[in-house]
């Protein structure tokens, strides 16, 4: 499916304020002290297992974004925590958000979140996004063996044009809405300090199709047509 889709031309859109500074910065102290021993890179589904994440993913000013792109019925298909260890490679390769070999999102019916619980920006390995790329639809895309943490989840699209990329630079409690189409990556945390942030499909009722047969078991967060 091609065309412009809820999040107008440059297929993104920021979020201020889903958390203060200081709620997100708190919450990834705890996540650091958590995580730092074993180096952990991916926590999946949070949203199923922490409080934290179940109050986020319903953060009124996340949930209002959400709603005026794709409407008042809205379920989590799913979530996932990326840490980014200050000096340690893992780069996130480009990818869209909304189809893989499980799941396609309807892009009108459908939309990324990516929230910062620490301030992120080109040292730290911000989100970097090709503006418009949503107008292309949905890409070939092949796995990306070595990925790493999206490890066994990332997908790479040939062809992708670097230097067409845009840095979204985002401080702790702020996020951005992705189009679901939308080309994005991050790269290696060559900064201070870890960078974490919180990823998010929302999706409307009829808002994915599934495509290996599984069980999509969404989290509804707001209206009531679930
Ligand atoms: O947290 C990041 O660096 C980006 C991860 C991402 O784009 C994704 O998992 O879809």
């Amino acid at each position: 499916m091609t065309g412009t889709g809820p999040l107008g031309p440059d297929g993104y859109r920021r979020v201020r304020g889903w958390a203060t500074p200081a709620a997100a910065t708190a919450r990834a102290a705890h996540l650091t002290a958590r995580y730092r021993a074993d180096r952990t890179e991916v926590v999946r589904n949070p949203h199923l297992t922490a409080e934290w994440a179940r109050h986020a993913v319903r953060s009124p000013a996340l949930l209002n974004a959400v709603r005026r792109a794709i409407g008042p019925d809205i379920a989590v298909e799913n979530t996932f925590l990326v840490l980014k260890w200050s000096g340690r490679p893992f780069e996130v390769p480009w990818h869209q958000d909304g189809i893989n070999d499980r799941i396609a999102l309807h892009p009108r019916r459908s939309v990324a979140a990516w929230l910062a619980l620490t301030d992120a920006d080109e040292t730290t390995g911000c989100l970097r996004v090709i503006p418009g790329s949503q107008h292309h639809g949905y890409l070939p895309y092949g796995a990306e063996p070595d990925a790493g943490a999206a490890r066994g989840r990332a997908l790479s699209i040939a062809g992708t044009d670097p230097s067409e990329a845009r840095h979204l630079p985002t401080r702790a409690g702020d996020g951005c809405l992705m189009d679901v189409r939308l080309v994005h990556s991050s790269a290696s945390n060559t900064g201070a300090g870890v960078r974490i942030g919180l990823n998010i499909r929302f999706v409307a009722p009829d808002g994915y199709t599934v495509r290996d047969g599984s069980d999509p078991s969404p989290y509804p967060v707001s209206g009531t047509g679930w």
